[in-house]
């Protein structure tokens, strides 16, 4: 396993408030055009990270949009597996992730158990993550997929006793996710008392849209702000959404 280069990122953002953005590749909704799209408006933009991965991924694409984006440009690429079909190698860390608002042991542990001789045995950088779906106003893939009850938006309470758990138990990294597509995007007021109370780098994502939501959540405590179909449908938002990330 690699050494902690993108985790020890992640920490001094949080550390010194610098927001960082990440651009999600979901390999069923992209092709080839699209991909190379996202890639030139992240380079120019100066994106963080890309994020590849998805809930419900139904070609064997991950790989290929991995490799594209490591031979265009030198954005950490990170894994944002939906099981364990989809770790690779030629990223350069992955997002372990405990689905912890759910009770579907196979997401708890089952998953786990599978990748952990593959991953030990890879050149890849490993990010225990506690991974909390938050009701986002409609069922998503990933609610079904998961066969897991989100979180009540309106229950910031739960968040924050999830994720406190979840660093209790040693995860390194928070993400709350109100799913792709969201009709609503994870609550400023949630974000902020999960924030408040975990002292770990705080992924926040599903629903984002504008500019403006992406900096209210920013200020509520996010430490990186997901975007997957905003971008798919406009790319050429990438450069509005990095501007106002990183000036918040
Ligand atoms: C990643 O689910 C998000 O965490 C992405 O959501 O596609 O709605 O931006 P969107």
């Amino acid at each position: 396993m690699k050494n902690s280069e993108v985790y020890t990122n992640l920490v001094e953002g949080r550390k010194r408030q610098q927001k960082k953005l990440a651009v999600l590749i979901d390999p069923d909704k992209v092709d080839g055009s699209a991909v190379e799209q996202l890639i030139e408006k992240a380079m120019s933009a100066q994106v963080d990270y890309f994020f590849v991965g998805g809930s419900l991924v139904m070609n064997n694409y991950s790989a290929r949009w991995i490799e594209r984006v490591k031979q265009r440009c030198s954005i950490p690429v990170i894994i944002f597996p939906g099981s364990t079909f989809q770790v690779n190698d030629k990223a350069d860390a992955l997002f372990f992730l405990s689905l912890i608002s759910g009770r579907n042991p196979d997401l708890l542990i089952g998953q786990h158990v599978v990748s952990a001789p593959i991953l030990h045995q890879m050149d890849i950088e490993v990010m225990p993550t506690g991974y909390l779906l938050i009701d986002g106003g409609a069922p998503t893939t990933v609610s079904y997929i998961s066969n897991s009850m989100p979180i009540p938006a309106d229950k910031p309470q739960i968040a924050v006793c999830t994720a406190l758990a979840g660093q209790l138990l040693g995860m390194k990294i928070m993400y709350l996710d109100s799913g792709s597509g969201a009709k609503q995007a994870v609550s400023e007021a949630m974000i902020q008392q999960v924030s408040q109370v975990v002292d770990l780098p705080l992924i926040v994502g599903g629903g984002i849209r504008t500019p403006e939501q992406a900096v209210k959540s920013c200020q509520a405590g996010a430490d990186v702000i997901v975007v997957g179909n905003a971008f798919e449908q406009n790319p050429l938002l990438v450069e509005a959404m990095a501007k106002a990330v990183h000036g918040v």
